[in-house]
């Protein structure tokens, strides 16, 4: 398998769990870290460079780069997301998808690429995950879940089977979703949220059971 050369988009502190891995993943090097915080510039991570921000993708391909991944994941940074994944993709970049080796994915499930399954997260049977989603660490999502692109589940979050989570929505920390439950598009569900009913788009819901707390402008 051709060694595959990446370009890690963020400096911060998903970047630098995702660099862990990939340093761990004898197919794949990290040639170049992006940020838009000047402040980085010049520094290294893992003695990788952090040499400049996304002005720097176009040059990168030219110089022999290959793939990227998203390196950025804070709540409510969906359509950063999305537009970075977009972005790379129209330089010629190819999404590289991350499996911690200590993630289990069913084998009927089914991985787009630019996936993030972290360490000890879950994929089950049936399930579908879009590109640029990210599992992260803990996370489980169950048989038959449906998780559109750039979606965020984050640590220890657990969907029930047959969970639909909307383009760009995220399921904070240690939430829990019923069974069959839809997540609207670009919704939001708050740390620790227990999720009976469906949650429709641009909504953020919190609580036990989860209730909408406001209505965020549409993404
Ligand atoms: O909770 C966990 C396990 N992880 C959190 C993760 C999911 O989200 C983590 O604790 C943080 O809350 C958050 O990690 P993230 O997204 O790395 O946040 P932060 O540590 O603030 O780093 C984001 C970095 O991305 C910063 O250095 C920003 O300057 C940079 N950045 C923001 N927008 C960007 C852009 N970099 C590039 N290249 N392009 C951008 O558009």
């Amino acid at each position: 398998m051709r060694m595959k050369k990446i370009v890690l988009i963020g400096a911060g502190g998903h970047a630098r769990v995702l660099l862990d891995i990939l340093q761990d993943d004898k197919n794949s090097q990290v040639c170049a870290l992006l940020d838009t915080d000047r402040d980085k510039w010049g520094t290294t991570i893992c003695n990788v460079p952090v040499i400049g921000d996304d002005n720097c993708l176009a040059d990168l391909r030219r110089q022999g780069a290959s793939h990227f991944v998203v390196g950025i994941g804070a709540p409510g940074q969906a359509a950063r997301r999305r537009q970075l994944f977009d972005t790379a993709q129209r330089v010629g970049l190819a999404p590289a998808s991350i499996v911690h080796p200590t993630a289990t994915c069913f084998p009927s499930a089914m991985l787009a690429e630019g996936v993030q399954l972290l360490a000890q997260s879950a994929v089950s049977a049936g399930a579908t995950v879009q590109t640029n989603v990210i599992v992260n660490t803990g996370a489980i999502v169950e048989h038959d879940c449906l998780l559109e692109p750039h979606v965020h589940v984050a640590p220890r979050a657990c969907l029930a089977g047959g969970v639909r989570v909307g383009t760009g929505a995220h399921i904070g920390l240690g939430a829990a979703v019923k069974e069959d439950v839809s997540i609207g598009d670009h919704s939001i569900v708050g740390a620790g949220a227990v999720v009976i009913e469906n949650v429709p788009a641009n909504t953020v819901v919190v609580g036990i059971p989860a209730k909408p707390l406001r209505k965020k402008e549409a993404a």
